[in-house]
């Protein structure tokens, strides 16, 4: 079986793109206007990405929807209306179909479509796709925007299949029917950004909740609240100029629309500038504010020790202001980890959670879960009980989206292969061995640890830039170079030296993954770098690319 635009009428695509989320779709409507034919895949049934398959309880966005969305569209932009400050997924979702139908982008996304398999044909220079419905594409660019939070995992614990109860994943959550929880025991196993969210609202239906907690997180209430007419009315007169700024990186566009400009301006000073007790008061105002603003106090959050501690002490002593019992609170106070080791987790009543009857922190980082039974779980070789077990596990970020994937490159290499002791790339873009795929989000990038859809709307612009240069010079190959993407590799190792980084054990290391190669696996130096580091490769003709015409 062949698909009408692949192999069918033996076309061959310039680009086909992975992915139906914020790149994806970004980078399809890019491509087509500039008069590339290019076709997505998306393995779910409608556009999304992160944001079809994450519907969980409570599921919405830790950066503030006026900013967590495109900006490369000014029509865009002001035809559609956030509800909130901090959107959940429905909106998100819906937000993301009313862009792919307000572009016409739907009739070029093959849904339903999950990408097995992709083979580089180095005589013809295209690259071959294979779809799990068995449909074939061909094309000559491959661009991953497959995302770097998309490849759930579940927790490393034996026999989850012998468990006769309801089991979920946070990332995998049924589609057609919400689970009700209601007068059930239910454990949750995790308490990252997904387990934070969720919990709440989880309590609020379970006759009894059981919250496993290994490595409590740092965590800050969101402040969520409407956004009201008021609101708008702030916002119509700064928002290009926000916007602006943003593109400039003079602001972060994560979580300060409205913040004072006081506050602002010392984000761009290092905390060391202050006594304790200034930064304390600088502190509480973000603290009113609300999301993950606290922490951005200042730029040397990562790198100065005193100043880190603080901030992390910060946010550590609320746990003993809301949550009442004392051991409750010592199981989730976050002892071990340092601001920027781990991603902060935003939520609403996280911690008040735990004051209900019916919920319980167990400490399984003293006393581990040992295995699934078909009953629920062994802990301190004790069998509990539930009904339900939501694993809120995370993902194999970054690699894992794209490891899964049958994908050949030269002489037959896998990426699988190539990042089974590393997670090498050129400028987060391009990949040694394999002609013609680029990415967006990808390792090396800094995709994460930024607002992604700033960092995604650079990386697609430059993408597109590439693209058309190839074009204007008869350009229909393009590599990277071994020695351009190892220099790379140590820019990124070299951009967490001295900084609490270092010291991390979680997903942005790839430590949440059993066998996963160690290391940083977003480039930490900053957007601002990153985009001049892009620029000028773009700028002085793709150095550390090789880049050439048909042969022959
Ligand atoms: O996953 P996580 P997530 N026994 O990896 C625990 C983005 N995101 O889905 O820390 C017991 O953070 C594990 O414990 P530990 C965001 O970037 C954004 O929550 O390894 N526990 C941890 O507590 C986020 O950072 C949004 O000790 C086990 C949890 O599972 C990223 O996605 C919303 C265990 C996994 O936490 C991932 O978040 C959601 C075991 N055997 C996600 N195995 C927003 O925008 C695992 N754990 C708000």
């Amino acid at each position: 079986m062949v698909d009408k635009a692949g192999a069918v009428t033996g076309e061959i695509l310039d680009a086909l793109v992975l992915g139906g989320g914020f790149g994806g779709l970004h980078i399809l409507y890019q491509l087509r206007e500039a008069g590339f034919s290019a076709l997505a895949l998306e393995a779910g049934s409608d556009v999304g990405g992160a944001w079809y398959w994450n519907r969980y309880p409570g599921a919405r966005c830790d950066v503030e929807s006026l900013v967590y969305s495109y900006s490369f569209s000014h029509e865009i932009d002001r035809e559609w209306k956030w509800s909130e400050r901090y959107s959940a997924q429905p909106e998100i979702r819906a937000y993301l179909r009313f862009v792919s139908e307000r572009l016409d982008l739907r009739k070029d996304i093959r849904f339903d479509s999950r990408l097995v398999k992709a083979v580089w044909n180095e005589e013809e220079r295209y690259w071959t796709f294979t779809t799990e419905p068995g449909d074939t594409y061909r094309a000559r660019m491959f661009i991953s925007s497959a995302g770097p939070i998309s490849a759930p995992i579940w927790p490393d614990i034996p026999d989850r299949a012998k468990y006769q109860g309801r089991l979920y994943h946070s990332a995998l959550w049924p589609r057609d029917k919400e689970p009700d929880f209601t007068g059930l025991r239910v454990a949750v196993i995790g308490t990252g950004s997904s387990g934070t969210q969720l919990i709440p609202l989880v309590a609020q239906q379970a006759a009894r909740l059981s919250v496993m907690v290994r490595t409590p997180g740092l965590y800050m209430p969101a402040c969520n609240r409407p956004l009201t007419d008021e609101d708008y009315e702030k916002w119509e007169p700064i928002r290009d100029n926000v916007r602006q700024r943003m593109r400039n990186f003079e602001i972060v566009g994560s979580g300060d629309i409205f913040m004072e400009e006081e506050l602002i301006q010392i984000r761009n000073r290092p905390g060391a500038d202050f006594t304790p007790e200034e930064r304390r008061a600088i502190l509480d105002r973000r603290f009113k504010y609300g999301g993950a603003t606290v922490p951005r106090a200042f730029t040397d959050v990562v790198t100065n020790k005193e100043v880190n501690d603080q901030i992390s002490d910060y946010i550590r002593e609320q746990v003993g202001r809301i949550v009442k019992d004392p051991k409750t609170a010592a199981i989730l106070t976050p002892s071990e980890i340092a601001y920027g080791q781990k991603r902060v987790t935003v939520g609403t009543d996280y911690y008040e959670t735990f004051n209900r009857d019916n919920v319980e922190a167990i400490d399984v980082k003293a006393t581990p879960i040992e295995a699934f039974t078909e009953k629920g779980l062994i802990i301190g070789g004790q069998e509990m009980e539930f009904d339900a077990i939501i694993c809120a596990s995370g993902f194999d970020a970054l690699t894992g989206a794209l490891t899964v994937i049958d994908i050949q490159g030269v002489d037959g290499r896998t990426i699988k292969d190539e990042w089974a002791d590393n997670s090498e790339t050129y400028l987060g873009f391009g990949l040694a061995g394999f002609p013609n795929l680029l990415m967006i989000g990808g390792p090396g990038s800094p995709s994460v640890l930024v607002n992604v859809i700033v960092a995604n709307e650079f990386q697609v612009e430059w993408i597109e830039r590439l693209m058309k240069h190839m074009r204007a010079h008869g350009l229909t190959r393009i590599e990277v170079d071994e020695d351009a993407q190892a220099k790379w590799a140590e820019t990124v190792r070299n951009a967490v030296k001295g900084t609490v980084l270092e010291g991390s054990k979680s997903w942005y290391v790839g430590a949440n993954v059993p066998g996963k190669a160690q290391g940083i696996l977003a480039y930490a130096g900053g957007l601002a770098n990153y985009i001049a580091a892009c620029n000028d490769v773009a700028d002085k003709g793709y150095p550390g690319f090789r880049l050439s015409p048909p042969e022959g």
